[in-house]
């Protein structure tokens, strides 16, 4: 059997890229039958059928793995989210952030349509999470600002673009990959949303290291860990956590919280605390509707 990676997956057929040369494949039926996905990403080993199709035989193991978007071997995932239309969502932010952690998949902040907010909006949120130690930038790809940033923290990499529809993820890899000529879409004046313009993974290859994946907008994510161990996902509060009276504080109404001092003092930022009781208390409701 020959070696491909899988670039798509539309409909119960994954394209295979093996060299120059891209096959439409199915996967063999024994997969449905193990409950074994193949995801864009995937190293396969494929039997190539006549010149342009194949059956893929089995998936090789991934280094890492995220369920939205849903792909396999990435290395560092692009979260991009607009400063407006739509507004931007430090919530969902922050909580993709712990979501990139989770997975293993190191992650870069890219604030987008940077044109459309006063300057100091812009540095304000770039401040912040670079602050936390977060590779940040704000961009307005539409005008190619910003892209070149982008495009070195891509390079050698394997990169997928998270964040909410309509942010500019594929105006972005069109900025990134002159001929791409990927489908944008207008964000809904009305509901200031996005209106879910692409509707699959793609990975597009910018040079022989280096491959990006374009991908659906998202507004639910799911975070698989327990609620005691969030904390540790703030790496803004590492370091005033030392301060806590109580070992196993959680940060929330416990006497003598660092955390909480540090907020107060504007040491923390209220946006990253506000994240944090949030998810605390979706993955908190999560466990107690589990166990009953
Ligand atoms: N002003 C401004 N508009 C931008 C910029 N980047 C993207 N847009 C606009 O934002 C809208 C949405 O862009 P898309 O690239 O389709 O967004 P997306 O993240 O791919 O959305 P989905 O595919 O639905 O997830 C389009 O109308 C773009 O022209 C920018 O830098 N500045
Ligand atoms: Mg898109
Ligand atoms: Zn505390």
């Amino acid at each position: 059997m020959a070696e491909g990676r899988v670039i798509r997956a539309i409909s119960g057929f994954f394209d295979v890229q093996d060299g120059e040369k891209v096959r439409r494949c199915r996967a063999r039926g024994v997969f449905k039958k193990r409950g074994t996905t193949v995801l864009v990403g995937d190293k396969v080993l494929y039997e190539p059928i006549g010149n342009n199709e194949g059956v893929i035989g089995e998936v090789l193991p991934r280094t890492t793995e995220l369920v939205r978007p849903p792909i396999a071997n990435v290395d560092h995932v692009v979260v991009a989210c607009s400063f407006v239309t739509p507004d931007l969502n430090l919530y969902m932010l922050d909580k993709t952030l712990v979501a990139a952690a989770l997975a293993g998949v190191e992650p870069t902040v890219v604030l987008t349509k940077s044109d459309l907010v006063v300057s100091e909006r812009a540095e304000e949120i770039v401040k912040l999470y670079r602050g936390i130690g977060y590779e940040t930038y704000a961009i307005a790809a539409k005008f190619g600002s910003g892209v070149a940033q982008i495009r070195a923290r891509l390079k050698g990499r394997i990169s997928v673009f998270a964040g909410p529809s309509g942010a500019g993820k594929s105006t972005l890899a069109n900025a990134l990959l002159p001929g791409l000529h990927l489908q944008t879409g207008e964000v809904s004046e009305k509901i200031g949303r996005g209106k879910q313009t692409t509707r699959h993974v793609e990975l597009f290859q910018m040079d022989a290291e280096s491959w990006v994946a374009d991908a659906p907008g998202f507004s639910q994510l799911q975070l698989e860990l327990a609620s005691r161990d969030l904390r540790e996902y703030f790496l803004d509060f590492t370091e005033p956590a030392q301060a806590c009276g109580y070992r196993g504080c959680l940060h929330l109404d416990e006497e003598g919280c660092g955390v909480k001092d540090a907020v107060e003092r504007s040491q923390i930022a209220l946006s990253r605390y506000a994240s944090y009781r949030q998810l605390y208390h979706e993955i908190r409701e999560q466990e107690l509707n589990e166990y009953s």
